[in-house]
């Protein structure tokens, strides 16, 4: 039986819109521009990662520690959007999809880089519906590396062939792919050729008979 592993921003909730607020508004403080198109090269990547991407744009260098201030301000404005969210953040077909897969017997496990993931499934009341949790608090090495995958597949106790990824970013696929694991992209990642599957919704995955592949 295999089990599921699942990317949570942009797959089980749509933080990314607050993951780009909040960049947003650090970026127009700071006069760098950033817009969406940048914003998709964040997805999966750690906080301070992300914040590398952005300062590019920048025209002048920052230190260590303004880095760390301008990390720590984003995350505040972040957290902030984030304490507004409920369970209606969740979509039926999302909530729907997890039962079933519980009610099969199927593991499921969360694979985020985010250290915000248990914040967050509290928010939205989906904390209880995992056997697992593996995000940017027990990494070293943020997406593309495998290691949030592995942790994940570990925590359950399932080996990495038997554990099929739900990710939206392409980082996420690569991470996925550079774990053994079969890669399903949806959103972003449902235009990427890494992607061993691509669904438009996340109940695809039992209408595609995902668990056979
Ligand atoms: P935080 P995921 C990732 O979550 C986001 O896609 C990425 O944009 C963000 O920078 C990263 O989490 C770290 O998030 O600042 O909350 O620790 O897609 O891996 O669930
Ligand atoms: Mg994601």
């Amino acid at each position: 039986m295999k089990a599921f592993i699942f990317d949570l921003d942009g797959v089980l909730v749509f933080t990314d819109k607050y993951h780009y607020e909040a960049w947003k508004k650090l970026a127009d403080r700071l006069g760098i521009y950033f817009d969406e198109k940048i914003n998709n090269r964040l997805r999966g990547v750690s906080r301070m990662e992300s914040l590398e991407i952005i300062l590019e744009r920048a025209d002048r260098d920052y230190t260590d520690e303004e880095k760390q201030a301008f990390a720590t301000e984003k995350n505040e404005t972040y957290r902030n959007l984030l304490s507004q969210m409920t369970p209606e953040d969740v979509t039926a077909d999302v909530r729907e999809t997890l039962e079933e897969l519980k009610r099969r017997g199927h593991k499921l496990a969360i694979g985020s880089s985010s250290k915000n993931t248990k914040y967050i499934l509290e928010r939205v009341n989906l904390i209880d519906m995992f056997d697992a949790i593996s995000d940017g608090t027990n990494i070293t090495r943020s997406k593309p590396d495998p290691e949030v995958f592995l942790k994940a597949a570990e925590f359950i106790g399932e080996e990495p062939k038997n554990c099929i990824v739900i990710e939206d970013a392409y980082s996420g696929i690569d991470a996925a792919k550079a774990a053994g694991m079969t890669a399903v992209g949806i959103g972003d990642a449902s235009g990427y050729e890494k992607s061993d599957i691509v669904i438009s919704q996340i109940s695809d995955i039992m209408k595609n008979d995902v668990g056979n592949h």
